[in-house]
């Protein structure tokens, strides 16, 4: 099966995708998008500036149907993390609206193993590192939440969700490409845009789900849905129940990472437990682990390392023009997250290893980059950057600096300009010195905010 088996198969319906802006039927989206894959084809990897548009997604399409990888760039991103990705994935840069002209010929399928997208995403350290994925994981996570969501061709998604990340694209974006359903992008993902657009399947993350919650009157019209779907961080238990009782129906959730796809979910005809991101998806088989490796019980309460296996897995990062393959362990990935899992395979992430990693309203954001960029200000001498818990953002992006005078908010605006604006510390406290142990290394536990 092609991997955007719907664009081919299925018949057209009008405005199958739409934002505010503007629709396309499938027929015209094959059209515009064969015609940037003529005019691409051969190319080596090419990158889209990502606006929430539907150029990019004829861009994306394009990309696929020509089997040449695509870097979607984050439309926000700042000149250090712009330069970076370029550079790094050494991807032509192609314009949102790339003027191609449409074309009534299709190439022929690419091989499942052929890269389909670099995502570029934070580490704990150093600047974002490029997640090949290819074809075959895409069609393996997105054929699966079809199982699990029973997810058809009968569906409307809604989502305003960004296109440079696997929520927003892979499943928000390819899935209604793969599997037939109509699209609706709302640009931004606000309560009130979600509630004015019509649909059968609501993507959002935590933030968007609390922001909707605190807002009775958008949940309310959010009744007549047939799935709520919260992913990329973990929904507070308040915002379930807040949801649950706005719109008459528990929200589900699922788990997953950029370099695993969609990796455990509840599912559509089943239970839907608050706190915990559902039981894994066909083909993907999960454990906990201790420190030293040894697999430990499931039975609800021992904490482990999650580790998870699968065909959705990535196939490596992109490395001065090579896949570096991950280091998996016997064929393990580790996420980094810690969880359990109780006899019914249902899994509760409780956190990361790690507090290098920050999630911010569904953004993951390596502190290191945001420490080595605050060190770039020339007022800057030390920095240490936090995610402290926030009832918005799930984590708000905390630095602590010493410098000389220097306003805050110069120092917020510093790192907006040069990574994404999403990893802009909201808060700076400039402080006579970070505390460190006698090896030197900053103890981040006892930074405090009061
Ligand atoms: C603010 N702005 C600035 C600025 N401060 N611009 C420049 N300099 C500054 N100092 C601007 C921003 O550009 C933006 O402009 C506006 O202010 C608001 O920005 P914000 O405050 O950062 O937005 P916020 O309301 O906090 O966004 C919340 C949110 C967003 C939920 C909408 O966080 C979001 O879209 N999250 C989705 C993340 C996601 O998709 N993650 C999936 C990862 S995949 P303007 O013009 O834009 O309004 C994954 C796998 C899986 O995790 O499991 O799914
Ligand atoms: P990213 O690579 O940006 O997709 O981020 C992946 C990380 O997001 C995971 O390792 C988890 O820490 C977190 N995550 C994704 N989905 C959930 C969820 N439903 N609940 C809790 N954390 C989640």
């Amino acid at each position: 099966m092609r991997l955007l088996a719907s664009l081919h198969e299925s018949a057209d319906r009008a405005g199958v995708v739409v934002t505010p802006h503007g629709s396309l039927s499938r027929h015209e989206l094959l059209g515009r998008a064969a015609g940037v894959a003529a005019s691409i084809a051969g190319a080596p990897i090419v990158a889209v500036e990502a606006v929430p548009a539907l150029s990019t997604i004829v861009t994306v399409t394009g990309a696929l149907l020509a089997g040449v990888p695509i870097v979607p760039v984050p439309p926000d991103a700042g000149v250090s993390e712009r330069e970076h990705i370029l550079r790094d994935s050494g991807a032509t840069l192609l314009p949102a609206g790339l003027a191609a002209a449409s074309a009534a010929t299709v190439p022929a399928e690419p091989a499942p193993s052929t890269a389909a997208l670099v995502l570029y995403t934070s580490g704990t350290t150093g600047p974002p590192k490029g997640v090949v994925i290819s074809r075959a994981a895409i069609a393996a996570g997105l054929d699966a939440l079809a199982g699990a969501w029973q997810w058809t061709a009968e569906d409307t998604l809604v989502h305003g969700l960004p296109l440079h990340h696997v929520h927003g694209l892979v499943l928000g974006v390819l899935g209604p490409l793969r599997l037939g359903s109509g699209l609706a992008h709302t640009v931004k993902p606000t309560p009130a845009a979600y509630a004015s657009t019509p649909g059968t399947m609501y993507f959002g993350v935590p933030t968007v789900w609390s922001r909707i919650a605190a807002d009775p009157a958008a949940a309310r019209a959010l009744a007549p849905a047939r799935l709520l779907v919260s992913g990329s961080a973990p929904l507070p238990v308040p915002v379930f129940d807040a949801l649950a009782a706005l719109t008459g129906q528990s929200p589900v959730e699922r788990y997953g990472m950029t370099e695993t796809l969609i990796t455990v979910s509840a599912r559509a005809d089943g239970e839907r437990r608050p706190g915990h991101v559902g039981t894994p998806l066909p083909g993907i088989t999960t454990r906990l682990v201790d420190e030293a490796g040894a697999v430990l019980p499931t039975d609800g309460e021992t904490i482990g390392h999650l580790q998870v296996k699968g065909p959705t897995l990535l196939d490596g990062y992109l490395h001065g023009g090579d896949v570096r393959p991950p280091d998996l362990v016997d064929g393990w990935f580790p996420t980094g997250d810690v969880a359990t899992v109780d006899p019914g395979g249902w899994h509760r992430i409780v956190g990361r290893a790690s507090t290098d990693l920050i999630k911010t309203g569904g953004y993951r954001v390596g502190a290191g980059e945001v420490e080595d960029t605050l060190l770039r200000h020339p007022a800057v001498h030390e920095a240490a950057v936090v995610g402290v818990p926030h009832p918005d953002l799930g984590e708000q992006i905390t630095a602590f600096v010493v410098a000389d005078p220097v306003g805050a908010a110069e120092l917020i605006d510093f790192v907006a300009g040069r990574l994404a604006v999403h990893k802009r510390p909201r808060v700076v406290h400039l402080v006579d010195s970070l505390p460190r142990n006698a090896m030197g290394k900053v103890q981040k536990g006892l930074l405090t905010t009061d």
